[in-house]
């Protein structure tokens, strides 16, 4: 017999509080050393500018860089080589994410509090925003998309695209159509914590941002965190998980595909399914070790599965929701008989899918909906990339002069209260004649 290739089996209910305090807990260790790195690289592209970022260039890419900015043409030309599937394909994704987006665009407001007083807010579109995308192994054209088309969707002036350059100086190609696609303004070839200092401080060619998007890795994700005096940031993301609810509806086969889908992501990613009755969960187990062993990404799934793989078995679906909201998945699956009634009882999941055949892999790509979603629990607080994140909100307020001289005596005794005597003043000057 070889080794198991879950790290955790049995019951949730038997599980030790220790174990099931690491599956919940899956937050890497914040490295000091990283946090300053970072420090470091940030200061720098802060005094020094393009000089600093080209070094950087040479430094971390091998490559001697002319200009930091990517000329149209280029994206075009990147857009035109790759395959046509795969544009065609890119193009149906970006129209979907497009639909699913216009349709949240927020409404303005306005309410009477008192008789004349009218209180109101208006979402204005950010005017330059910044979209992240990592090279090396998770170049990922599809999360170019979920984030240049809803910025676009909101009506963000001028969307910027950074990625790391490849040996010939340019963004992967994927990346570059997949920015033309989308409708992006501009693309620098800049990467990793430089990058987010560039979009977060401006430097000579690169214009400051008023909030940056996407995933990145370690570094990125740091760097974020350092620059949140200048910019605002989108939720910090981290490996891929995805947590499955699985009843007697369920095929063994579909869960373990799913499982091993967010684990070819990350050798950290987190999949775990909790599946109702004991003989479903050890088909649901056969399924991942027969998948797992000729998985064509075994390097990165095997690890994922052995240190944070589960397939736990519950008594029944009652079961699953308080756990659900405690571990606050990024994905969640409900393969289950009634998956719309169960949507219900959810709490604290980045996105779900409705039902087996709601496969992770369509709103990974295509179904519209956002990939850029919560990791590490922080599912508990914060939404899935959409197109809210790309406004900021005007709130305003109009008074009648009736209404003015209604309010100018309790505001006058606030503000005395205060100690604010001029506040008083301006307010009680608008008392009735
Ligand atoms: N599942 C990933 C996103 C992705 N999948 C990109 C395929 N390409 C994190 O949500
Ligand atoms: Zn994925």
């Amino acid at each position: 017999m070889s080794a198991p290739v879950l790290k955790y089996q049995g019951a949730l209910s038997a599980l030790e509080p220790e174990a099931r305090r690491r599956l919940l807990a899956r937050t890497g260790e914040s490295d000091a050393q990283v946090a300053s790195r970072v420090q470091a690289i940030i200061a720098r592209v802060r005094a020094e500018g393009d000089r600093a970022l080209l070094d950087f260039a040479r430094e971390f890419d091998r490559v001697e860089l002319q200009a930091l900015e990517v000329p149209r043409a280029r994206w075009d030309a990147a857009l035109e080589s790759i395959p046509s599937g795969v544009r065609e394909a890119l193009t149906r994704a970006a129209r979907n994410i497009a639909r699913a987006h216009a349709a949240q665009r927020p409404q303005a407001t306005e309410v009477e509090t008192e008789p004349g007083v009218v209180v109101g807010r208006r979402p204005d579109p950010l005017s330059r925003v910044g979209v992240y995308a990592p090279g090396g192994r998770a170049v990922y054209p599809s999360s170019v998309l979920m984030g240049v088309v809803p910025a676009k969707v909101a009506g963000v002036g001028e969307v910027i695209v950074c990625s790391p350059p490849g040996p010939d100086g340019l963004p992967s190609a994927g990346v570059l159509a997949a920015a033309a696609l989308a409708g992006a303004d501009r693309v620098f070839a800049l990467g990793g914590a430089g990058a987010v200092a560039a979009l977060a401080y401006g430097t000579r060619s690169v214009p400051r941002v008023d909030r940056i998007v996407g995933p990145g890795n370690a570094y990125v994700a740091a760097a974020k965190l350092q620059v949140v005096d200048a910019v605002a940031i989108d939720a910090p993301a981290g490996p891929s998980e995805i947590l499955v609810v699985a009843d007697a509806s369920a095929q063994p086969e579909a869960v373990a595909r799913e499982l091993l889908a967010q684990a070819e992501h990350d050798p950290e990613a987190c999949c775990v399914a909790l599946v109702v009755g004991a003989s479903l969960a050890q088909a649901v187990r056969d399924a991942v070790e027969q998948q797992a062993r000729v998985a064509r990404r075994g390097d990165i799934v095997l690890p994922a599965l052995g240190s944070r793989g589960a397939v736990l078995r519950i008594d029944s679906l009652e079961e699953a929701w308080p756990f659900v909201a405690d571990f606050a998945p990024e994905h969640l699956l409900l393969a289950t008989a009634k998956p719309s009634e169960d949507l219900a009882r959810v709490r604290n999941a980045g996105t779900v899918f409705v039902g087996q055949r709601a496969s992770v892999a369509f709103g990974d790509y295509l179904t519209g909906a956002n990939h850029v979603l919560p990791t590490a629990g922080l599912a508990r607080a914060y939404s899935g990339l959409s197109v809210l994140d790309f406004y900021r909100w005007t709130t305003w307020q109009r008074v009648t002069p009736e209404a003015a001289a209604a309010m100018a005596d309790d505001v006058g005794t606030l503000a005395d209260s205060e100690g604010l005597f001029a506040h008083a003043a301006a307010a009680r000057a608008w008392r009735a004649p």
